[in-house]
């Protein structure tokens, strides 16, 4: 699999830093502290000043499950936002229309009083950041897009004929958005993370949730990637509290539940760290997986190559040439071929992929199509550069995670 860093650690100030031989460790805390501005300044670089939401409404009788306005969205319940696809004409998702997941309900959290604490058995000292410690540091904007481990989930039911626990989400528990924050790696560098390191456990401030907090433990090496960040801004405006407001993670690739939102505590730790979300959730059970560790099924981290329509399901349209728009992307590298298919997978033709994919953005593609009345079924399928594509069978697991089969559309031509 190759790896994806489009952006490396370019940043004029460390450079000049590291040229002066100071540790990343030392710039970073320099930089806390206050102690370069004057080279920041001459460096031309701005501190990123906090132009954060009002004060939240902290004494709501009953607060909401979600903040957002529901309406565009297709309704699940228990805080299951689905994106509908169709209303997402541009690359990016705005903030209005990208899907939401809450394990309990959306936390409001008062900027002025959130700190993130960092500690752990290896570390050399346990740290607080405020938010303004953390717009302190280097700022790296990055586009990823975002995708629910269970994204797809009731096509199990609809293809398989055999339905999965959890939420019936069908395609649009995904989300592709512009983040912008700093790299946790720098941050565990600020903390003095020590060689011993092997795990490191994102833990959220949502205290309904299952264990008080939802979390997630990733390897070391997954947390020092310079592309796994801790983010306080989404497509350019302060991350919304359904979102994880002040501070998320953003682990691109990887499902959408180790991208930690309200983000309240990190601990680094010499061991592997097991947590209901890599033991009982968040893992593959079913015939075709293994156990592992202390993991009742395979662990789910990263996500699959997938694409999908962007029209209803199922979708009327007029007879006709009619330009049909969808998604492609995927976890490994970047979108080679979209294919579709108005044969149920007899042969396949070409779409024309839309413009360029951004970091670790999906795909847009469009292609032109004939419609003529009565019922059909489109298929699309991706293939990376990789050559990593989508099979024509995944195994069905309990929790209906990854499900990326090719769909077979159904489009009513009247
Ligand atoms: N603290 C916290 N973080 C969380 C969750 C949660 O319930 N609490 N849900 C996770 C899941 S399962 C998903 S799919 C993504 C959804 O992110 P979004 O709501 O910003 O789209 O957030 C993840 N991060
Ligand atoms: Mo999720």
């Amino acid at each position: 699999m190759a790896q994806r860093t489009r952006r490396g650690d370019g940043d004029p100030l460390w450079r000049l830093a590291s040229h002066r031989g100071l540790s990343r460790r030392r710039f970073l805390t320099l930089l806390l502290a206050g102690g370069t501005t004057a080279v920041l300044a001459a460096c031309g670089d701005e501190i990123p000043q906090w132009q954060g939401e009002t004060r939240p409404q902290l004494h709501d009788a009953e607060p909401p499950l979600v903040f957002k306005n529901p309406t565009p969205f297709i309704d699940h319940g228990h805080a299951g936002l689905e994106a509908r696809l169709e209303l997402l004409s541009e690359s990016i998702a705005p903030n209005d229309l990208f899907f939401v997941r809450n394990n309990s309900r959306s936390v409001a959290l008062d900027p002025a009083e959130w700190s993130l604490r960092v500690d752990g058995d290896a570390l050399d000292e346990a740290l607080q950041l405020t938010l303004d410690d953390i717009l302190r540091l280097p700022q790296r904007t990055m586009t990823s897009y975002l995708e629910c481990a269970g994204n797809h989930r009731v096509m199990f039911d609809l293809l398989q004929g055999r339905s999965a626990k959890g939420t019936q989400w069908g395609r649009g528990a995904i989300g592709n958005a512009e983040w912008t924050g700093v790299a946790l790696a720098d941050v565990l560098a600020l903390a003095g993370a020590q060689e011993s390191a092997v795990s490191v456990l994102l833990i959220g401030l949502d205290p309904e949730s299952p264990e008080g907090g939802f979390r997630r433990a990733m390897p070391i090496e997954k947390a020092l990637h310079p592309d796994t960040l801790l983010v306080h801004r989404m497509n350019g405006a302060p991350l919304p509290r359904d979102h994880g407001f002040p501070l998320r993670a953003i682990v691109p690739g990887w499902v959408g539940s180790s991208q930690i939102k309200w983000l309240g505590r990190i601990v680094v730790s010499s061991k592997p760290q097991w947590t209901r979300n890599n033991t009982t959730s968040y893992v593959l059970i079913g015939d075709d997986y293994e156990p592992e560790g202390e993991a009742e099924g395979s662990v789910v981290t990263l996500q699959t190559i997938k694409s999908a329509l962007a029209l209803p399901w199922p979708a009327t349209i007029e007879p006709g040439r009619s330009r049909l728009n969808g998604y492609a992307h995927s976890p490994h590298a970047d979108i080679a071929v979209v294919e579709w298919s108005d044969n149920r997978g007899a042969s396949w033709q070409p779409v024309v992929l839309t413009g360029q994919q951004v970091d670790y953005g999906w795909a847009q593609f469009h292609f032109e199509w004939e419609a003529t009345p009565g019922e059909h079924t489109i298929m699309t399928r991706a293939t990376d550069i990789d050559g990593n594509t989508q099979p024509n069978h995944v195994p069905f697991n309990e929790k209906g995670y990854l499900f990326n089969q090719p769909l077979p559309h159904p489009i009513v031509v009247a």
